[in-house]
């Protein structure tokens, strides 16, 4: 895989990415082996000179402040960043949180410089996978430059896979223009990507605070650090090797398959739980109550906040990857590829199934994929990636917030001197409100 790291989001998720892998490929727990091998064969090229790793990645920020944090942070590291692969621009003031900014003015400006290190990567890959563009579509360099790139990939390389994984800001309290830069973006990166893999900062803070809850430490958040570290081992607990892997299959083209049967359908979520065998209740250590946690949050999860209590997302697809021993004979632990695992594993019955999609065929919906080595040492970690009609709710409130700004002319100005136009803007609601009219028929029965 190639990873496109645009913006401040983009590159700090991008290098907490690598670190997590890289600490987790030198735990002393495990010997190297395929796993190990295969892993740093995705990620990362051998230096023929130093023997260390580095990342298969491209840094690409209008500014240059965090690009030198990080630069300088990898100083330390024992895997390293191409320093030609670190695109900027020589005024480095940024997108001022203006899509427009991004992809009218520095988009075309970027172009080349970024196609150019790609054809580069390219050439140096025995093989590529797809690519991997990770940014936040709240501000102006992710999204407007981001969603440039993202189109120029599409058009220069149109037989790779993209896919794209979207940071949502929260909903409250950061910029205004927030909610016109997310609109702008999902009408450009919906197009030009296989897959979207959607990563919503409130959720993320949801999560970090129900750890904390759990925690008998007194431990402070620590933004956006923590709240990388969640977002970062869901990803990676997606990407690496499962034991179906073999050299010659792509499985980013499988698991695109599987997830996204209509183009229509491209936004994906990801939800995991993690156990150790030190916990003191037993009931949480089993495969069936994680299965049965991930259920519930595919179901409900979005309307907490809502009063639609008794209104359930419906899926399209779903995949599972589950990692950790299963080799323990005690009747809780179930063996997968078993029949009695298969009937346990709740993420195929039916009800969480959209029936809406008649050609769809039921087996086709759910995947199951398996890795016995343990991820971040955790004794199992079950993970779910899902194609979810909850997308809609998200996408709706930000359609709503953002069309009221738009009737009110708000920060219109700021667009237009770019050259955007109410054309423009009218277009990309028209296709944001297409794809939520797609999520909500998903839940029509
Ligand atoms: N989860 C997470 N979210 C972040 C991080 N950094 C920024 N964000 C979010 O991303 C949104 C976009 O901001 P930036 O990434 O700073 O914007 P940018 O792409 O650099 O664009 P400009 O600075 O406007 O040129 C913010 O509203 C934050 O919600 C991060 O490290 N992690
Ligand atoms: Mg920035």
């Amino acid at each position: 895989m190639l990873t496109l790291q645009f913006g401040q989001c983009g590159n700090q998720l991008g290098y907490d990415f690598y670190s997590l892998i890289n600490q987790d490929l030198q735990s002393k727990s495990f010997a190297p082996n395929d796993y190990t091998e295969n892993s740093i064969s995705k990620w990362y090229e051998i230096s023929e000179k130093s023997g260390k790793q580095i990342a298969k990645a491209i840094l690409i920020d209008t500014e240059t402040k965090v690009l030198n944090q990080i630069i300088e942070k990898n100083k330390k590291d024992n895997w390293f960043y191409r320093s030609k692969n670190v695109i900027t621009t020589g005024d480095g003031g940024g997108a001022a949180n203006n899509w427009a900014y991004g992809y009218l003015k520095n988009g075309p400006e970027f172009e080349e410089l970024v196609l150019e290190a790609v054809r580069v990567e390219l050439e140096r890959a025995d093989r590529l996978d797809g690519y991997l563009c990770l940014l936040g579509c709240a501000g102006g360099t992710g999204s407007g430059l981001g969603s440039y790139v993202i189109k120029s990939l599409r058009q220069e390389f149109s037989t790779k896979n993209i896919i794209s994984i979207l940071v949502f800001p929260f909903t409250f309290g950061e910029v205004a223009t927030q909610n016109y830069n997310i609109i702008l973006s999902l009408a450009e990166i919906f197009d030009n990507s296989d897959l979207i893999i959607t990563i919503q900062n409130e959720r993320l803070k949801k999560e970090l605070c129900y750890k904390l809850a759990g925690s008998s430490k007194n431990d402070k958040i620590n933004y956006p650090n923590d709240l990388n570290k969640i977002a970062c081992q869901k990803l990676i607990s997606v990407f690496q090797p499962t034991i179906d892997d073999n050299a010659k299959y792509n499985k980013v083209n499988y698991m695109i398959s599987k997830l996204v049967p209509h183009p229509g359908y491209k936004f994906t979520s990801i939800e995991s739980n993690a156990v150790n065998l030190s916990l003191t209740d037993t009931t949480a250590l089993t495969w069936q109550s994680q299965y049965r946690y991930l259920k519930k949050n595919l179901i409900v999860s979005y309307y907490e906040s809502t009063n639609c209590v008794n209104q359930t997302s419906k899926s399209l697809a779903n995949i599972l990857i589950t990692r950790g021993s299963t080799k323990c004979n005690t009747k809780n632990f179930l063996q997968p590829d078993t029949d009695d695992f298969k009937n346990y594993i709740d993420l195929n019955k039916n009800d969480i199934y959209s029936q809406n999609m008649k050609w769809m065929i039921n087996e086709e919906r759910f995947t199951h994929f398996h890795q016995e080595r343990k991820l971040f040492n955790y004794d199992k970690l079950a993970t779910v990636i899902t194609n979810n009609s909850c997308i809609q709710k998200t996408l709706d409130d930000i359609v709503r917030k953002a069309w009221t700004t738009y009737t009110y002319g708000a920060y219109l100005h700021q667009y237009k001197k770019f050259g955007l136009e109410d054309d423009d803007f009218l277009k990309a609601f028209a296709k944001v409100e297409a794809q939520i009219a797609s999520y909500k028929s998903l839940e029509s029965i």
